[in-house]
């Protein structure tokens, strides 16, 4: 009988296991990837008793892989935020998902363990960008302003690590950034204590400043288009790029796609903050899109259907 925690590398897959497992210490194989790797469960040779705790992936990413451990005798319990499709109803399959626009999973464990470890959902729920729900976490711990946006600055800092086409691309492999964090309950004592935090602002803000020296493809008051290059600084600094933009038009939708060596593109697309929706089912219209109703993606846009793409933008938030 073994025990399996699946996660995904970002701040909110990281910071949902942190929480678990400082109220439940196990030692667990960890399985976990770059921000896209979401097809995670399908990566562990399940026996009959093992025990799969899995989180902030898509259920109806990995349907079939989690169908087959609960044939194998698994049990399985699955916090998360992403479009799940169906629910199986088994026994052996504990469901925590909630697909409201101002949860992340993070938030759903939090909820779980009745607030016991708040302060690492509030730097994962700022690390999705929500921050309105990490100010609302964060209330009646009476936090002052500098802590608050020191928490801020690492639940972003963590996301931007995850984002990569592979681990080569990011300075931490998640499964390390996570044991960093592990010996600490409180993220103001990791932030002083490890190197990791620095490093990765540092890196951050010197990838940022090169997406920021970038004209968009396309930009009104409604909607922006931005192309970032192939190379392992913009697959890196998608997503605190989008997040920055979003911060800085809050009526707009914003599209970041990255290109591939291929020539085809990874998009990355946020909803308008004051209007958090559509961004799922836009991304689901192509084949290997997926996500949230406020922030979605497709992993492999061709560039024959770069146009398809772009009306489907213009027409969802024009
Ligand atoms: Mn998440």
């Amino acid at each position: 009988m073994k025990f399996y925690d699946i996660f995904n590398g970002d701040a909110d897959g990281i910071c949902a296991l942190h929480q678990l497992r400082l109220e439940q210490p196990q030692d667990a194989e960890l399985v976990t990837g770059v921000k896209r790797d979401i097809e995670l469960v399908e990566r562990v040779a399940v026996s009959a008793g093992d025990s799969l705790t899995v989180l902030d992936i898509s259920l109806r990413s990995n349907a079939r892989a989690v169908e087959r451990a609960l044939l194998r005798g698994a049990r399985l319990r699955y916090f998360d935020h992403h479009a799940a499709g169906d629910i199986p109803q088994h026994p052996q399959f504990e469901a925590h998902i909630d697909t409201a626009p101002d949860v992340c999973t993070s938030l759903l464990v939090d909820r779980h363990l009745n607030g016991r470890h708040r302060l690492w959902a509030v730097v994962a729920a700022f690390g999705d960008n929500m921050v309105e729900s990490a100010l609302r976490a964060a209330q009646p711990l009476k936090l002052d302003h500098t802590e608050l946006a020191r928490l801020h600055e690492l639940g972003e800092a963590i996301n931007y690590n995850a984002y990569g086409e592979t681990v080569e691309d990011l300075h931490y492999h998640p499964a390390d950034l996570y044991r960093a964090l592990m010996p600490y309950p409180d993220p103001r004592h990791f932030m002083v204590d490890e190197p990791v935090f620095e490093v990765l602002k540092q890196a951050a803000a010197e990838d940022l400043a090169r997406a920021e020296g970038l004209q968009p493809e396309f930009a009104d008051a409604a909607l922006a288009l931005y192309i970032l290059p192939d190379a392992a600084w913009s697959r890196r600094v998608n997503g605190v790029f989008g997040n920055r933009l979003a911060q800085g038009a809050p009526q707009r939708a914003h599209a970041v796609l990255v290109g591939k060596a291929d020539g085809a593109f990874a998009v990355s697309l946020r909803a308008p903050r004051s209007r958090p929706q559509g961004a799922d089912q836009l991304c689901q219209a192509f084949a290997s899109g997926g996500g949230r109703k406020a922030a979605a993606g497709i992993n492999h846009l061709p560039v024959e259907q770069l146009p398809r793409f772009i009306a489907a933008f213009r027409e969802t938030y024009k």
